[in-house]
């Protein structure tokens, strides 16, 4: 094939994403996530899990039964509060096996997400395979991008301690399944624990437009579903302008303030 013939076949192809801009996290026991390394536009910024902009799991199709992840020797929540194991602060908890489609799940951010300069959003992956997280693909709108594959692996492989549960009723096909479904014990897994970044540029959204919801799901691979065990949005890093308007402004309040 021609380069030219090339270039416009690839320009036209949905985006492949890979990237490397989680650097790092701290964690307690291996399970509850304390800080995120992050790699933004040029800088490198280090954020308390606190700061993180948290997510709502707000619609969900599993490719099996098997989707609810807890620590190990954890029972299986109660009816009602299973997508919470997406939006706590544990990186050993997690729906995984999300349908191999892109509109899998929908994740709704607690506070809609600016499209700044560089990284939005990251997420946390288990895998037992020493050098590969699953694959996900994201979907904003009608913009989406496939192939999304992780970072870099943060936590080392055998460190994650988990158990699967799987529904008596066979694939988790909805969100009121996920959550009213009588569950099973079916098998103690460990793994490593990879980091994955999303520019919301790269799906084709605005500078600085709001991002309230986004869908994510496994990306086919002929294998495995991915296993999501934690999602979240980053708030935008402060221009330096207005940092400086910021602290001119302290300063000028502190020396004009009236002195008794
Ligand atoms: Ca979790
Ligand atoms: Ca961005
Ligand atoms: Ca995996």
């Amino acid at each position: 094939m021609r380069p030219l013939c090339l270039l416009i076949l690839l320009y036209c192809l949905p985006a492949t994403i890979a990237s490397a801009n989680v650097l790092g996290i701290t964690t307690t026991d291996d399970s509850i996530l304390n800080t995120v390394t992050i790699h933004r536009n040029g800088s490198e910024y280090t954020y308390n899990e606190s700061e993180l902009i948290g997510v709502t799991l707000s619609s969900f199709q599993g490719d099996s039964g098997s989707v609810v992840l807890v620590g190990d020797g954890d029972a299986a929540p109660a009816t009602g509060s299973r997508a919470a194991l997406l939006s706590d602060n544990r990186i050993d908890t997690g729906i995984i096996n999300p349908e191999e489609i892109t509109t899998a799940m929908t994740l709704d951010f607690h506070t809609p997400v600016v499209n700044g300069p560089g990284v939005d959003m990251i997420w946390f992956e288990i895998d037992n395979d020493p050098s590969n997280g699953d694959l996900f693909r994201a979907r904003i709108g009608s913009n989406f991008v496939l192939n999304i594959g992780h970072d870099a692996k943060v936590i080392s492989d055998n460190l994650i301690q988990n158990d699967v549960y799987l529904s008596d009723n066979g694939t988790v096909t909805t969100l009121n399944t996920l959550e009213n479904d009588p569950f099973s014990y079916v098998v103690s897994v460990t793994s490593g624990l990879f980091a994955y970044s999303l520019d919301f540029s790269d799906l084709g959204i605005a500078d600085s437009a709001t991002v309230s919801s986004i869908q994510i799901g496994s990306q086919s691979d002929g294998g495995s579903a991915a296993d999501p065990v934690y999602f979240a949005g980053l708030h935008t890093i402060p221009e330096p302008s207005s940092l400086f308007l910021l602290v001119g402004g302290f300063l000028l309040t502190f020396f004009l303030r009236p002195r008794g």
